[in-house]
């Protein structure tokens, strides 16, 4: 006898499953939720993170394959069955994760924090002249769930905020720059460089020595913070930037590899601060609440957010 509930199949590499099985069967008592192993049932949908490619050889009949991270540039890699709609997390509690990492990082900076910490711990009571927030203009790559939340909060701070994407847009608050040929000026305009773009094909490598150049005028005091994808960066332009003094710094929270290699020279440069990719943390109860919902939504034809655009890339 076939069973009629729907049938869901976990498949997550570096997460325990069993939390994510046990509360997406609290959210769909109506549903069959099992963790995969090679020869597993067919289902109807899956939750993933980073799944091998024989997860989805073996599983041509998803409907939909939800990712438990905004960013599916690793799901992207592999063979996705054609009539499988891929579905990214949207929001569910990352966007003010973020907002305060960048904040904090630009706040750190800004006001010279760093410093003052060094003083403090070799003893010394020291001032430090204050400097204007409209010099320091900080422009936001990418104006999308988190974009677009890290430029508001930064805005409430009153630093002049940029911001760049893809498509054209308004809003409130914010100067914004569209596609390839508003790029220069928007960097140009940018003292601090936020980058939240999704890893395409388009973007791969876009924080290069010439993109990081454009920044503040061409004026050395540039600083970027990358909490995107490591693979945004070209690793080998930036220091020599650090170091010529042309930028002034940079908070990095992703990495090509990960984690970042024991004896990487990001570990050690005293004008980086590494952080292990937790600018913004899945967080599981209100991620499965959301995947519940929309799985519930496509159960019965509704429309659902978040949905990939797999040629896009985003
Ligand atoms: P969204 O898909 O909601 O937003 C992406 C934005 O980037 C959109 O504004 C889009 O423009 C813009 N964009 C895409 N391609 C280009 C391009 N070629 N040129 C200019 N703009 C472009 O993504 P999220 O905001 O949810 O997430 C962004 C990224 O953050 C994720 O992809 C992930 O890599 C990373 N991330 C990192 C985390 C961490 O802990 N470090 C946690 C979560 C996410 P348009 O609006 O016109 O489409
Ligand atoms: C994500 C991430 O993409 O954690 O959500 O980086």
């Amino acid at each position: 006898m076939t069973s009629s509930r729907i049938r869901i199949l976990v498949c997550l590499t570096d997460n325990r499953p069993e939390p994510w099985i046990e509360g997406l069967r609290a959210a769909l008592p109506e549903a069959e939720v099992e963790n995969w192993a090679p020869g597993a049932a067919p289902a109807d949908h899956a939750v993933v993170w980073a799944p091998p490619q024989q997860f989805l050889d073996d599983q041509p009949g998803l409907r939909g394959l939800f990712n438990i991270g905004a960013g599916v540039d690793a799901l992207l890699k592999l063979r996705v069955p054609p009539q499988t709609q891929v579905v990214r997390l949207d929001d569910a509690g990352m966007s003010v994760q973020m907002a305060e990492y960048v904040c904090h990082t630009l706040i750190r900076h800004f006001r010279e924090f760093d410093l003052y910490e060094a003083e403090a711990r070799a003893g010394r009571w020291s001032y430090r002249k204050p400097r204007e927030r409209r010099d320091f203009t900080v422009g936001v790559m990418g104006l999308g769930v988190l974009g677009e939340r890290v430029a508001k909060a930064v805005a409430q701070f009153e630093f002049p905020v940029n911001g760049w994407s893809r498509s054209a847009k308004a809003i409130d608050g914010l100067r914004c720059f569209a596609g390839e040929a508003q790029f220069d000026d928007f960097l140009g305009a940018s003292r601090v460089l936020v980058n939240l773009l999704p890893l395409t094909s388009d973007t791969r490598g876009i924080l290069s020595r010439e993109t990081l150049l454009k920044l503040n005028g061409g004026r050395p005091g540039g600083y970027l913070i990358n909490v995107a994808r490591g693979a945004h960066l070209v690793d080998d332009d930036l220091i020599p930037l650090l170091d010529s003094g042309q930028l002034a710094g940079a908070t990095l929270d992703v990495f090509d590899v990960e984690p970042l290699p024991a004896g990487h020279p990001f570990w050690s440069h005293p004008k980086i601060t590494v952080t292990p990719h937790g600018s913004a943390r899945t967080e599981r109860e209100a991620s499965i609440a959301q995947i519940a919902g929309k799985i519930r939504a496509m159960e019965q034809g509704a429309p659902i957010a978040g949905v990939v655009d797999v040629e896009r890339g985003y």
